[in-house]
């Protein structure tokens, strides 16, 4: 559709427009008296939010791709039907082929203080390509005094399917080195850092002085940001997730993403609202999941 028809289907004035975003990416602004968020069709791509008052929450890399059938490299990238390479074929695109799709509005609306926009994306002959799951996915991103991100997955056709998936979100901080991460105390994780490895987290907060990724299991926990540099904190709650990812590329890794600057590693931090690893979700025929982040500023 394009952004005329948008503006006409789904334009609120003053609360969502539709607009070229990054690349000519048509991108919706959705807008509350709480803030603003920028959502682009292509992967139902949260490419921004800036909270009232506050300095902007999403971090997105200066060398990001903006083009059809590429991954963004920021905001909230939507990982569906599978996380990392964990897809059927060894073509399989990493982290799923959701975000890279182009999706269709369904709805937009404002109640209250509340604005919101639903993108969809159907099972087709492309999706099919790679994973024969009969699926309706729709993205649910609401802006009030916090943004919710909300990824419901329907299982519409009549064999039961398995999925793992992530909200991986990019969050913006001062400078990696000297946040510290809170709410995950005792939980187990893989650490992909190296060997793969299962490793429990101590009491400790966790802080940065290396490549982190880390993929916490079995917990539903709120993760606490905090960044002195900022003067802020960061909360990143979910509901229908019990998994959370922690990654820092740091500073060899990021050498070796061409869509990622050299030297911005210290500006990131990803906490991923996701089920994966022990925590892959099972859908019978008809049944529906819904995972959601909801992210505050303090
Ligand atoms: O969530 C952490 C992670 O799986 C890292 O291992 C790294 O691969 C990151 O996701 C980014 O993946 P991408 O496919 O977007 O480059």
């Amino acid at each position: 559709m394009e952004l005329d028809e948008l503006n006409y289907h789904f334009g609120i004035d003053g609360v969502v427009e539709f607009a070229p975003g990054p690349g000519g990416l048509a991108q919706a602004s959705v807008t509350a008296p709480g803030g603003t968020a920028t959502v682009l069709l292509h992967g139902a791509h949260v490419t921004g939010y800036w909270p009232a008052g506050h300095e902007p929450v999403l971090w997105m890399s200066r060398r990001s791709w903006f083009e059809p059938g590429k991954p963004v490299r920021g905001g909230v990238p939507v990982c569906f039907p599978w996380f990392s390479s964990t897809g059927p074929a060894a073509d399989s695109p990493h982290h799923g082929f959701a975000r890279l799709r182009e999706w269709e509005v369904e709805s937009t609306g404002l109640d209250g203080d509340l604005a919101e926009i639903t993108l969809v994306l159907l099972a087709d002959d492309d999706t099919r390509r790679y994973w024969l799951g009969q699926f309706e996915l729709r993205l649910r991103v609401t802006v009030s005094e916090t943004l919710s991100v909300s990824l419901e997955a329907e299982n519409t056709g009549g064999e039961a399917f398995t999925i793992t998936e992530a909200l991986h979100s990019y969050l913006a901080v001062s400078d990696i080195r000297g946040v510290r991460i809170t709410g995950l105390a005792g939980a187990e994780y893989v650490d992909t850092v190296g060997e793969t490895t299962r490793r429990r987290q101590g009491d400790e907060p966790i802080r940065f002085a290396g490549e982190t990724d880390r993929a916490y299991v079995n917990t539903e926990s709120a993760c606490v940001l905090d960044d002195p540099g900022m003067g802020r904190r960061i909360t990143v709650a979910q509901s229908g997730s019990a998994s959370t990812v922690v990654w820092n590329p740091w500073s060899a890794k990021a050498a070796r993403m061409s869509d990622y600057g050299d030297d911005e590693w210290p500006g990131m931090v990803c906490i991923e609202t996701a089920n994966i690893y022990d925590n892959a979700v099972t859908l019978a025929p008809g049944e529906a999941h819904t995972m959601e982040a909801r992210i505050g500023v303090e």
